[in-house]
């Protein structure tokens, strides 16, 4: 498939968020980082590679932070003489977070694409006086969850059923931050409006959505996530690793002159994966130093810090930000294996991964004061761009690149780049 994409205002590029793009790294499109940016006027045609993703995804500008406007969905069906692993929905709905509003039939179920295409927040979603089924994520399927909310962060998709077996009426659907240390508490809302003749409540039934800081809300959700792993969708998880990784995620700060800045002490915020931001050099495959990563009391200090298999994530208290991270990884889908509080424990915490039927995802939230363990075959060779895709902690320097070497032979290797490419 291919997509013309022609830059109007600024220079800009796009993404197809979760797409793995198999052997094709030259149209993934972060700026600066495997492409240049598309000048005003100009154009580059994307070719887009579709290989096992089946569900939700979207695409999104990836240049600064014009994201913010500058996205939409990507909806993958199931191939030809195939179909879903649920019954067929009467109909289904995109919701990219911050604008929607659906028109049901009561007893029919339907099927919400939902998309977090917000900036800078993790999201609870709610629907008044209805149960939800998540049937998938990130554009793979997962065995059903039946909850009356999500959480949802910048980044993930998740395809969910919801049958109209309430009074016909008009309710509320709504979503709210689960809160960092700095966010935004409004509420957004939409209506879900049966059909057919009643008197329309003067106010729709509210939902009673998690606490900004339900942490819990989050761990129970989080633990439900579990692949399909059926016969058409079977689970490929490595059992065993060549390369581990740990890497810490952390806010902290940078020294201005005369302490000039808004920040901190006079300095300006900065994040970080180990220790290190995109454009400083070398990546290292572990924190400078080990340190009670999570203690209530940790040094604003600069903390902590790739090839590929294994990934542990551990966030950190620095600057006593603790937050939880949404990390991404382009060129990839990769098994969400376990996640835990605290400090990874390189001996105890393996003893409890998930090694049958973790979810198949492209993002994952790191728990605040935590840790969380993704493993994958590094098979599609590249330079792939790793992000938290909180975007003010992408932009501060959480993020990374993974190069992932040619294999041998030209399956396992790049496609040639594309005859023409735009210049920077
Ligand atoms: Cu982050």
């Amino acid at each position: 498939m291919y997509v013309f994409a022609l830059s109007r205002m600024l220079g800009d590029s796009y993404l197809r968020h979760g797409v793995k793009q198999p052997r094709n790294p030259w149209s993934d499109g972060p700026e600066y980082i495997t492409q240049c940016p598309i000048k005003p006027g100009a154009n580059f045609s994307y070719e887009i590679i579709f290989s096992t993703e089946e569900g939700t995804l979207w695409w999104h500008a990836h240049s600064d932070w014009s994201r913010a406007t500058v996205h939409g969905p990507i909806i993958v069906y199931p191939a030809n003489g195939t179909t879903y692993p649920y019954s067929k929905p009467s109909e289904e709905f995109p919701i990219v977070l911050g604008t929607f509003k659906i028109m049901v039939d009561y007893g029919k179920t339907y099927l919400l694409r939902i998309i977090n295409a917000i900036m800078n927040e993790e999201m609870f979603f709610k629907v008044a006086e209805h149960n939800l089924t998540v049937v998938g994520m990130d554009g793979a399927y997962i065995k059903p969850i039946y909850t009356d909310y999500i959480m949802i962060t910048p980044g993930q998709t998740m395809d969910v059923l919801i049958t109209a077996n309430q009074s016909p009426s008009e309710y509320y659907m709504a979503a709210r931050a689960y809160a960092g240390l700095q966010y935004d508490n409004t509420t957004t809302t939409a209506i879900v409006q049966y059909s057919g003749n009643y008197t329309a409540p003067s106010t729709p039934a509210f939902p009673i959505l998690p606490n900004y800081t339900d942490i819990d809300a989050v761990t129970n959700f989080t633990r439900q996530m579990k692949a399909l792993n059926s016969k058409e969708h079977p689970v490929d998880v490595p059992q065993t690793v060549d390369t581990k990784l740990y890497i810490t995620l952390s806010v902290n700060t940078l020294p201005c002159v005369n302490s000039s800045c808004d920040g901190p002490n006079g300095d300006r915020l900065a994040a970080s994966l180990n220790n290190m931001r995109v454009l400083n050099d070398r990546f290292s495959s572990q924190p400078p130093y080990f340190f009670n990563f999570t203690a209530d009391d940790v040094s604003d200090d600069y903390l902590t810090p790739n090839n590929v298999t294994k990934i542990v994530f551990q966030t950190t208290n620095v600057m006593k930000a603790a937050e939880n991270h949404p990390m991404h990884l382009h060129g990839y889908s990769f098994y969400f294996v376990g996640f835990g509080f605290g400090n990874f424990n390189n001996e105890t915490d393996p003893t409890g991964y998930n090694l049958v039927d973790p979810p198949e995802v492209n993002t994952v939230g790191v728990p605040t004061n935590g840790w969380a363990a993704i493993r994958f075959r590094a098979d599609n060779p590249g330079v792939w761009f790793m992000h938290c895709h909180l975007e003010r902690h992408s932009s501060w320097g959480m993020d990374t690149v993974l190069i992932v070497k040619n294999g041998t032979t030209t399956e396992a290797s790049m496609q040639d780049p594309p005859p023409y490419l735009n210049p920077c």
